[in-house]
């Protein structure tokens, strides 16, 4: 983090407070008098300290503009979650815009950005510094911690404070801001901004169409961040029965109704056919992949999960962005596994960079890691270079694998 950016913090007193999850503090509740009317039904003393203290956050921060950031290939989670606390946000006067860095390409992922008009809206790197950064007051980073996304540097070097940090992942490094709610132990940040919603930051009824989108979001969020909730937990549970009160299952159902295009199905064939089988692990790397099909990998990986014996699934290749002209290589994990913390796995596989930042991470059952290719990045019109390039990053990324997998086992063969 840059020192730049952790001066921009303005309220250190309250850096500490926010850290401190114990419930022991009281903040001044009512520091500010607000004579502006809000759509609330909720009295202060029914709220959870969360709730509570991001409520004090919203009301010092009335009438004022903010980002919400998400990762750059953003899910269903991080979608819905951010569209709720956008219009939690409102109803303190806050006006949000959400953004991402890079692209929406899992095909039920735009059936419900498109279905439910949700309002995120793309910005390449680019965009974004030639954009006037100076209205917005602030920034909040949902189902993310920044490492995810492409444009955070961007946010930090414009100097727009970090208010809120909403995540259920596990921490990936430090960060500073006034509010964070950052809790591994919950399946899904729509758990957490549902509790919130709950809690009455926001008067939720199902006579508002966006709420019912909105809930509808949450609970396809929700659902496919636990595995359709075999993998929730009590309080997803209890998410989830709230958003029943308001979400249109009839909507939902054409969110995952959306076909897999041929070109993702074309990936999972690849997967299939490199998949490499060792203690229980099935390794694939499927080679270069379209930007726009980035989230085939993930996919990819849930399929190949589902075979006999398989207990992980690691699905990896190398994406070109032709907006950027750069490569990337991509990689996720899934694991049927109880004992194997994916966020653990990926950091201790491949490490950090020269930064200090790790590659990856991870929440239950599910992990996700992005490797810069830097200087041999530049996308190359030649055959024979490109597969050579391949092979090497694919027996980089094996040869750090098989390591966990199987300690004894020496992958490169010079033969
Ligand atoms: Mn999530």
């Amino acid at each position: 983090m840059s020192s730049k950016f952790k001066s921009s913090a303005q309220n250190n007193s309250l850096v500490n407070q926010n850290n401190n999850r114990s419930g022991v503090l009281e903040l001044p509740l009512e520091s500010k008098v607000n004579s502006r009317e809000r759509t609330t039904n909720q009295s202060n003393s029914n709220l959870g300290t969360s709730t509570r203290r991001l409520q004090n956050l919203l009301e010092n921060h009335e009438g004022e503009k903010h980002i919400i950031l998400i990762q750059d290939f953003p899910d269903p989670d991080a979608l819905s979650s951010a569209w709720a606390y956008l219009l939690i946000a409102q109803n303190y006067h806050i006006s949000c815009e959400i953004i991402y860095g890079g692209i929406i390409s899992h095909q039920e992922n735009i059936a419900l950005v498109k279905l439910t008009n949700l309002p995120a809206q793309r910005y390449t790197p680019e965009k974004l510094e030639t954009k006037d950064l100076s209205v917005y007051q602030g920034c909040v980073l949902i189902d993310s911690q920044g490492t995810n996304s492409q444009l955070f540097p961007i946010l930090q070097q414009a100097n727009i404070p970090l208010l809120a940090v909403i995540d259920h992942h596990s921490k990936q490094g430090e960060l500073e801001a006034e509010f964070i709610d950052l809790r591994p132990q919950a399946r899904a940040t729509a758990t957490i901004v549902t509790q919130y919603l709950e809690e009455g930051l926001i008067n939720f009824n199902s006579s508002s169409n966006e709420c019912v989108k909105c809930a509808t979001a949450l609970m396809h969020g929700l659902r496919s961040d636990t595995n359709c909730l075999m993998q929730a937990q009590e309080e997803d549970f209890l998410a989830a029965a709230y958003l029943s009160r308001f979400y249109d299952a009839k909507l939902l159902d054409a969110v995952l109704q959306s076909a897999r295009s041929r070109r993702v199905m074309d990936v999972i064939e690849s997967a299939l056919k490199n998949r490499i089988i060792k203690n229980n692990f099935s390794i694939s790397g499927v080679g270069y992949i379209r930007y726009d099909d980035r989230d085939a990998i993930p996919q990819a990986a849930d399929f190949l999960v589902t075979e006999e014996d398989i207990h992980t699934a690691v699905v990896y290749g190398i994406v070109h962005d032709e907006y950027q002209d750069i490569e990337v290589l991509i990689g996720s994990l899934r694991t049927a596994k109880l004992t194997l913390d994916p966020d653990e796995f990926i950091k201790e596989a491949f490490g950090k960079d020269k930064t200090g930042k790790f590659f990856g991470g991870g929440r239950n059952m599910a992990g996700g890691f992005e490797i810069p290719i830097g200087f041999l990045g530049n996308f190359n019109d030649n055959a024979d270079y490109a597969k050579l390039k391949w092979e090497v990053f694919d027996r980089q990324i094996k040869q750090k694998l098989f390591r966990l997998v199987h300690p004894d086992d020496s992958v490169i063969k010079t033969d």
